[in-house]
């Protein structure tokens, strides 16, 4: 009797162990994936082959290319999982200066933190000056902004926003709180003269 229940549990266990394997992979193969969204394509669900999203297309958010249906026809989800290995860790040559150029050029932006040493848990407001590439004030942009670790696959516990604009170019983004020490990313998306352009900074909290 007891001998059966052995070989029962030790069975059970054996095909536990199976069932877990592909599970695994999945999980791997996910956490390389450099999508925002969650995309099904092959190289997402099982890690075989390139991703071959491009950015921008059809929906796609990947950084890579993926040939998922979403990114090649629009259709449906992304179901790429956010976390890539290569962008889980900052890069050595990452830069943390507070003056950034946008990703396309268009924006120059510069921001300045109160208080000034950016403490963690603690709700603070940052200025965020907004130029063009040639050093003209930006007063009129529409901005939203959003933070993001992606160590850890997480954003800000708060939604920060832009509460005034001080009319010369400068804008008060109230409500930003960062919950852990560690890399951060703070992006802010900037809509300006009929163009929009993202501005993008580390960070590394203690
Ligand atoms: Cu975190």
């Amino acid at each position: 009797m007891f001998r059966k229940f052995g070989i029962l549990i030790l069975a059970v266990m054996f095909l536990g162990s199976m069932a877990w394997i592909p599970s695994l992979d999945l999980v791997d193969a996910a956490a390389k994936c450099a999508c925002g969204k969650d995309c099904k394509c092959e190289h997402c669900m099982t890690g075989k082959g390139e991703c071959h999203c491009k950015p921008g297309e059809k929906g796609c958010t990947c950084g890579k290319g993926c040939t998922c249906e979403h990114c090649r026809t629009g259709k449906g989800e992304c179901k790429c999982h956010a976390a890539v290995v290569e962008k889980t860790k900052p890069t050595s040559d990452a830069d943390y200066a507070k003056t950034m150029t946008s990703k396309a050029g268009i924006f120059k932006a510069s921001y300045t933190s109160d208080p000034d040493a950016i403490p963690v848990n603690q709700m603070i407001s940052w200025k965020l000056k907004v130029e063009t590439a040639d050093g003209q004030a930006v007063k009129d942009a529409e901005i939203s902004v959003s933070g993001d670790m992606p160590e850890h696959g997480h954003g800000l516990p708060t939604e920060p926003k832009v509460t005034k604009n001080c009319g010369d170019g400068t804008y008060l983004v109230e409500g930003i709180k960062f919950s852990m020490p560690g890399w951060w990313i703070m992006s802010f998306t900037i809509k300006a003269g009929g163009k929009t352009d993202t501005v993008t900074y580390n960070l590394q909290l203690k």
